[in-house]
């Protein structure tokens, strides 16, 4: 690769940083600092995190140099470190952070300047920029999971968060699609970045089965409420008229309902699913339909499979991405959100949580035979 294909790599990364650094501009050091809730870290913790990846990928790995600041690193090592300590712990804060992201930022750069990524590349993190690929991911989707604490900050009013989580319209059609019976191709292709557990792709056989065209709305899930007496999605509340608030970001504003549901449980997707007549799709059943669905990209979408390694998986380049949540524990989600940058969500993209977790933005699109 050429010396453009590095610029292009250094403009993304600024690009990333900026967004970064957007969503956490309206607010003081105090707001970085606080513990809104023990399932997500305080902002400063996801930055210093953000950086110290940086630092450990593309300072320490790739360009052969010294931690900068002794064992820092321990503190942002997310599987040592559960997210109800990190508040606690003594990470950097205020400008010691910030100096430090700035830091790490240009001593990574300093080592792209002379590293060989082109696909032929000896280090097998460089060919085709892999690693930079994967850093620019992770900062992108540290991002959403900064947003989620966001949701939680009274009073947070930014423009660019806001265009974010503005509704786009879902386009008239049919309720679902018929996707035939037989053999689907699943996961990532040789090429271009995916993470280790989109890979190798590899056949499946599926049935005959019908998907929903569009993710289930606020209005069908108020539906459901007030039917089943189902649990309200995360910062709903009732509006004393029968109605309800949505309360995310201190705001109340009334429930839209043409907007897909988000913030719903694993638990509550299966059950309105069931209530409907229907089912959660598979996994591959989701990706074997992607390309006809119309709404992805509103929220994170549950899926009824566990988060499983793929037939002749291999760790890489670590196997705390995805190797250690493989298990029943953690079902996948599809798709993406309002929130997810559009590079992060490929069709083959496996987002994973636990089956009671709603702080993501999880809503769902139902699923039966056909
Ligand atoms: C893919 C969203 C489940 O947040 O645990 C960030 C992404 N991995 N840093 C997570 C991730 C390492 C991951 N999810
Ligand atoms: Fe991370």
């Amino acid at each position: 690769m050429t010396a453009n294909s590095k610029a292009a790599i250094a403009e993304r990364l600024a690009e990333a940083r900026e967004r970064t650094l957007a969503l956490i501009e309206p607010l003081d050091d105090k707001q970085l600092n606080a513990v809104y809730s023990p399932i997500l870290s305080p902002l400063a913790w996801d930055l210093g995190h953000i950086a110290n990846f940086e630092e450990l990928w593309l300072v320490q790995t790739i360009g052969g140099r010294k931690p900068m600041d002794g064992d820092l690193g321990r503190f942002y090592d997310a599987i040592e470190n559960p997210r109800k300590t990190r508040g606690e712990l003594p990470i950097l804060r205020d400008a010691e952070l910030r100096a430090y992201m700035a830091d790490v930022r240009e001593r990574a750069l300093d080592v792209l300047g002379d590293v060989d990524i082109s696909p032929g590349a000896e280090e097998p993190l460089l060919r085709e920029g892999f690693v930079y690929e994967m850093l620019l991911a992770h900062e992108l989707q540290h991002n959403e999971t900064m947003l989620q604490l966001l949701q939680m900050v009274g009073g947070y009013e930014s423009a660019l968060v806001d265009s974010l989580a503005e509704p786009e319209p879902v386009a008239p059609g049919p309720e679902t699609i018929t996707i035939a019976a037989g053999e689907y191709e699943i996961g990532a292709g040789e090429r271009g970045f995916a993470y280790d557990n989109e890979r190798g792709r590899h056949t499946v056989e599926l049935t005959a089965y019908e998907i929903d065209r569009t993710p289930v709305t606020n209005a069908a899930y108020v539906e459901f409420i007030e039917d089943a007496g189902a649990e309200l999605p995360l910062y709903w509340e009732p509006d004393g008229d029968g109605g309800w608030v949505d309360t995310a970001r201190g705001r109340r504003a009334p429930v839209d309902p043409s907007r897909p549901v988000v913030h719903v449980s694993g638990e509550q997707a299966g059950a309105f699913a069931r209530w409907a007549g229907k089912r959660l799709p598979s996994e591959h059943e989701w990706e074997a339909a992607r390309p006809r669905l119309d709404g992805v990209g509103h929220a994170w979408e549950w899926t009824s499979s566990d988060f499983l390694a793929y037939p002749g998986f291999e760790a890489f380049p670590y196997p705390e991405y995805s190797e250690v949540f493989f298990g029943p524990e953690y079902k996948v989600l599809r798709g993406g959100s309002w929130a997810t940058h559009p590079s992060v969500a490929r069709p083959s993209f496996r987002n994973w949580d636990l089956l009671q977790r709603r702080q993501i933005f999880s809503g769902l699109r139902c699923t039966r035979d056909a």
